[in-house]
């Protein structure tokens, strides 16, 4: 049985990355393909786990390191417990957030170096790199808002929205240097699209990158 497609969504906060991974399963089911949707922190039990911990604005102040061990920790049981096998069984997996958040908010922006995090990359996801990852671009005051508006002051912010809105933007430079260093890897989608014509630009980078090459 051919290996199935692991396929990333990034971005900042509100970019619409959820709503585009079920709207690409959605496609790609009626294409005939078994599709599996994930996300990152969680996707496990003990990546749940992990993922209510660090999004907890009440959890005790930590280094950047711990963060990034956190993170690592979710995905290793993530990968071992639900991606890799549904890769094996030939299954395509669009999984919300992957490493390059790490590589984003832990390393260029938290200050982790890259050293550490290629380190943790090699041991976590070795060989099971993304095969496409689609970075959706939005001006982060447009996507906290959105964010804003969807929790509509009922639950408190998490520990990742509630920062400066300079960090949101180097987030955004930060992914944006990724997909221009690894052209063949990410592409770059606009945001700032209904949800619709966004949907469309995906599913046209997702056939021309993934299905015509395998002939699907
Ligand atoms: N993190 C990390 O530091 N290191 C790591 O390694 C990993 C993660 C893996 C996870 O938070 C946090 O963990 C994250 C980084 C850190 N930082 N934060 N916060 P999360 O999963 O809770 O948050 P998120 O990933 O940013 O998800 P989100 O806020 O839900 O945004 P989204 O998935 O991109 O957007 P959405 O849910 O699809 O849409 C948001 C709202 O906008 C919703 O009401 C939609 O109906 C609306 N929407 C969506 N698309 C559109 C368009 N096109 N137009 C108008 N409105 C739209």
């Amino acid at each position: 049985m051919a290996r199935g497609r692991l396929i990333t969504l990034e971005g900042g906060e509100g970019a619409g990355k959820s709503t585009q991974a079920r709207l690409l399963a959605e496609y790609l089911t009626t294409a005939g393909l078994e599709v599996v949707v994930t996300r990152e922190p969680g996707g496990s039990a003990l990546g749940e786990k992990i993922r209510e911990l660090v999004l907890d604005p009440a959890t005790p102040a930590h280094s950047q390191l711990a963060e990034a061990l956190l993170f690592s920790a979710a995905r290793a049981d993530h990968l071992d417990g639900l991606i890799r096998p549904a890769l094996d069984r030939g299954r395509w997996v669009i999984c919300d957030r992957f490493s390059d958040s790490t590589r984003v908010y832990q390393g260029t922006v938290g200050g982790l170096s890259g050293d550490i995090l290629s380190r943790l990359d090699e041991i976590v996801v070795g060989s099971t790199q993304p095969d496409l990852t689609i970075l959706i671009d939005i001006d982060p005051v447009v996507g906290l808002a959105r964010v804003g508006s969807r929790r509509g002051g009922a639950e408190p912010a998490d520990r990742y929205e509630a920062r400066a809105p300079d960090y949101h933007q180097q987030l955004r430079d930060a992914f944006l240097a990724i997909a221009r260093a690894e052209p063949i890897r990410c592409v770059v989608v606009d945001g700032f699209q209904s949800v619709d014509d966004l949907a469309r630009h995906i599913r046209g980078h997702v056939d021309a990158r993934l299905r015509r090459t395998r002939g699907g």
